[in-house]
């Protein structure tokens, strides 16, 4: 065990609401939910359901009404996972949390690694659970998609210009501050490129972000939601904050004024 193991709450006891997007998740989310509960006691849980035809979301209402830890947010319909993840971040900010938590509903996200995100806060706004940092790894996932992930990574960092070795991972630990200045309702970014988004925000708004290793693994049961719509969607966007960036950084020799970003 590291000694991040051993903190199972953010610094000075503050208060963690882990998020989790669920859509066609029933098989999923019991376990997730027992493990959670299990590791990270202290931390509440909020799911997030948009409509899943496969009745996740009645188990999420089941599962709430036996444990006050536990709440449900229903959505009519399936949005992407940015707006899940922007509706979620809005209730744990109306709920006075003070670090939000993104984690997958299909056990790739291993809540038992969660203290090792939450030890990382007392020196980082932002907290990564990293797949390609030294002690990070991949579990079972097919080699295109290892190839389209590491891809997107290699994109991100060259046109960007950041260091984040995993700016698209998904489970991560935010500082309710973070998510406070950045103005959610006008984040246009539906797909899992929103991840890059909120990160890319969180660097430009002058936050500590620090990657901690995490072990991914694939899940075993259910369906990925990923598709072609979201990997162009990620480029596309990319490739715009990168010209834009580097637009800024040649005219801003000039004029001296900071890059902001908008959607
Ligand atoms: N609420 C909601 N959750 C979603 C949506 N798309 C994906 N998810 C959830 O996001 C998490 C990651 O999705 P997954 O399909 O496993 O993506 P992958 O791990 O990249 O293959 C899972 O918990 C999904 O149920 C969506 O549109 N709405
Ligand atoms: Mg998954």
């Amino acid at each position: 065990m590291s000694p991040d193991e051993s903190v199972d709450t953010a610094p000075d006891g503050e208060k963690v609401l882990v998020i989790i997007p669920t859509f066609n998740e029933r098989e999923n989310l019991p376990r997730i939910l027992d493990r959670l509960r299990a590791a990270v006691p202290t931390a509440g849980v909020l799911v997030v359901d948009d409509g899943s035809p496969d009745g996740t979301g009645d188990i999420a209402d089941g599962r709430a009404a036996a444990d006050p830890m536990i709440s449900v947010l229903h959505r009519t319909e399936k949005n992407g996972l940015g707006p899940a993840y922007f509706a979620g971040f809005g209730w744990g900010l109306a709920h006075g949390y003070d670090v939000l938590i993104e984690m997958d509903a299909d056990g790739s996200h291993a809540p038992e690694q969660l203290p090792r995100l939450l030890g990382a806060l007392d020196h980082a706004d932002l907290v990564i659970g990293s797949r390609y940092v030294r002690g990070g790894s991949v579990v079972n996932w097919p080699v295109r998609r290892l190839v389209l992930s590491r891809g997107a990574n290699l994109y991100s960092r060259l046109a960007l210009g950041v260091g984040v070795k995993d700016i698209t991972a998904g489970y991560r630990a935010y500082r309710a501050e973070v998510i406070r200045t950045i103005p959610l309702n006008e984040v246009a970014s539906h797909g899992y490129v929103f991840q890059v988004d909120l990160a890319w925000r969180t660097i430009l708004g002058g936050f500590r972000v620090v990657e901690v290793p995490i072990t991914f693994t694939e899940r075993e049961i259910g369906v990925s939601k990923m598709s072609g719509n979201i990997v162009r969607e990620a480029l596309v966007k990319i490739t715009f904050w990168g010209l834009r960036h580097r637009w800024h950084q040649v005219t801003g020799l000039f004029t001296g004024r900071r890059e902001t970003v908008k959607s």
